[in-house]
């Protein structure tokens, strides 16, 4: 402990979402250690704090979009809607920190500029906007995986007379697109989202499309009390299924090859999956993300869906997805997406054939014509992963920086800590099932872990872990033959590469082995007298 002992905390946790409220509940309510969270909005959210743009909801169920931890919590709260508008979302967590006295620990509106590891004191001196500096044992990094938001650098913004929004920093008084031209760009899970509810509004909408997109209806639908007495009465099974899966779904993969039935019973299967919808239309085989002739017959049914909605040929074609697999990319579930260009006020605009190339001082200017527009949308998407942590400069051991450790793309062992940057967790972190799985999933089996890990090493007596170089690459080597082994690297643009942001490393960061899977490796490793760690008692802390 530091001889200034104002600011010390045992663990500083950053972000206050899904994450950061569970970690601070373990650490503070079973560990009983002295928590700090630290957070940059002014309430509890994470994600869902920042995400508020039109049509925003989550694209996993709600019933199992929601912490598994507390059955107490599990029947308290009813979830009104089969996917949770971010509104609920919000009231949900808010729920969550009232109901466990949360807050009492969360700092709000305050936000990490830097980081750096103080070996001689064997803790973490924080260093946030303000100036101010806070140390602690353990820093437990809970920034979310899809925080930092990605606006395209095109000339001419600045100018911009009409407003812009990023929907990843939405304002929260809402944008009233009444009677206003509007330009979306991005037809990723937010564009599809938002696409059709910025429509019923606005004059006209245009989007301006540079990749086509598979998407499946979402079929959202008020959960009605029958269906919400069965989830209730099933919640156990629920639940062990999400854990026991290889993507935190409950889903019940059909355990075929798409080319092991005949033509017939596959439509049939998928014509079944698509009447369903959501996020369950991969689970219709249990090769579609494996083999590629597999994957073609799925790809091939949502095209012929595409064209059978979308009553314009032309526009329908360059709605029609071809340069990568289903499911390659992040799938997004929508409601209306492409129904909307049947709508007379809206027009698409292809800007792979003819690119932006600057917002004028009314509108966005592409190779090919000008576009008038009072409201430019971006809903470019995010420098998934690595952004929210680079966001920070973290400096570890004899000054090494993450910024310049990961120049080349990031190193992690597991996921969870970073060699370098000793008694630092990273929640969800690079090379971790993060974004392949329904996020709670991932964050109960990350927090739990480190719970556990911090609990062993105060029972021993330790104050220091910290992982090796040489774990880290073999680890890297185990996510990448992971991602190999999948049909997810032939998305050349995805986000999971880090394809979206210009001069970001590629370099494919989820762990794709599965989330079941990747659990059991954690706790073997954790059995294993955590195989992989360094764990000692040090003079100084
Ligand atoms: P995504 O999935 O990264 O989608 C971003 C979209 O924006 C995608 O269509 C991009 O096209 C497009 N984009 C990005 N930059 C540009 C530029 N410069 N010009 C034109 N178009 C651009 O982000 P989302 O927010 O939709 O989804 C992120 C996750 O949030 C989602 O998966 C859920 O988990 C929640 P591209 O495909 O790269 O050609």
């Amino acid at each position: 402990m530091p001889a200034d002992k104002t600011n010390f905390h045992d663990a500083i946790i950053i972000g206050a979402g899904f994450s950061g409220l569970y970690q601070l509940h373990q650490l503070r309510d079973q560990l009983g250690l002295e928590v700090l969270v630290v957070e940059a909005g002014q309430d509890v959210g994470g994600t869902w704090y920042w995400n508020r743009y039109p049509g925003a909801r989550c694209d996993s169920e709600s019933y199992y979009y929601s912490y598994s931890f507390s059955k107490a919590l599990q029947r308290e709260w009813r979830w009104t809607e089969r996917y949770a508008e971010h509104g609920e979302i919000r009231r949900y967590l808010d729920h969550v920190a009232d109901r466990f006295d949360l807050r009492r620990n969360i700092r709000f509106g305050t936000r990490v500029r830097a980081a750096r590891w103080d070996d001689g004191n064997t803790l973490w001196e924080i260093e946030t906007e303000a100036g101010e500096t806070l140390t602690c044992r353990f820093l437990i990094t809970a920034v979310g995986c899809l925080s930092a938001a990605n606006v395209p650098d095109i000339p001419g913004l600045g100018g911009f007379s009409g407003q812009w929004h990023h929907t990843g920093r939405w304002p929260h008084e809402g944008v009233d697109f009444t009677g206003k031209r509007v330009g979306l760009i991005g037809t990723g899970s937010t564009g599809m989202q938002a696409a059709p509810v910025i429509a019923a509004q606005a004059a006209h909408l245009t989007v301006f499309q540079r990749t086509a997109n598979y998407s499946i209806p979402s079929r959202n639908r008020p959960l009605s009390a029958e269906a919400w007495a069965e989830i209730q009465e099933n919640y156990d099974a629920i639940r062990t299924k999400t854990i026991t899966s290889s993507n935190g779904h409950p889903f019940e993969v059909f355990d075929k090859s798409a080319l092991d039935v005949s033509p017939e019973e596959r439509d049939a299967r998928y014509e079944r999956a698509w009447a369903e919808g959501g996020l369950g239309f991969r689970a219709s085989f249990n090769d579609l993300l494996k083999n590629k002739a597999a994957n073609d017959t799925a790809s091939e049914f949502i095209r012929r869906k595409i064209r059978a909605i979308v009553k314009d040929p032309e526009v329908a074609a360059m709605l029609t997805p071809s340069d990568h697999p289903f499911a390659s990319k992040r799938p997004p579930v929508d409601t209306d997406y492409f129904e909307t260009f049947n709508r007379s006020n809206v027009t698409l605009v292809d800007v792979k054939a003819a690119p932006i190339q600057e917002v004028t001082a009314h509108g966005l200017r592409t190779s090919a014509a000008e576009y008038e527009l009072d409201i430019i949308v971006f809903a470019t998407g995010f420098d998934a992963l690595t952004g929210p942590l680079l966001a920070m400069d973290i400096a570890g051991q004899n000054g090494c920086r993450l910024r310049k450790d990961w120049a080349g793309g990031p190193r992690s062992y597991l996921g969870l800590q970073v060699p370098g940057y000793p008694n630092m967790f990273t929640i969800t972190g690079p090379g971790s099932p993060s974004v392949l799985t329904n996020m709670p999933v991932a964050i109960e089996q990350h927090t739990q872990w480190i719970t556990a890990c911090i609990a062993h090493m105060l029972a021993q007596g330790f104050n220091r872990i910290e992982t090796s170089l040489a774990e880290a690459e073999a680890w890297g080597a185990e996510v990448n033959a992971a991602a190999h082994a999948t049909l997810l690297p032939l998305a050349n643009s995805s986000w999971y590469l880090g394809a979206n942001v210009p001069g970001k490393p590629r370099a494919f960061m989820p762990y794709a082995g599965g989330m079941a899977h990747y659990a059991q490796i954690c706790a073997e490793v954790a059995q294993d007298n955590y195989r992989g760690f360094t764990l000692g008692r040090v003079p100084g802390g």
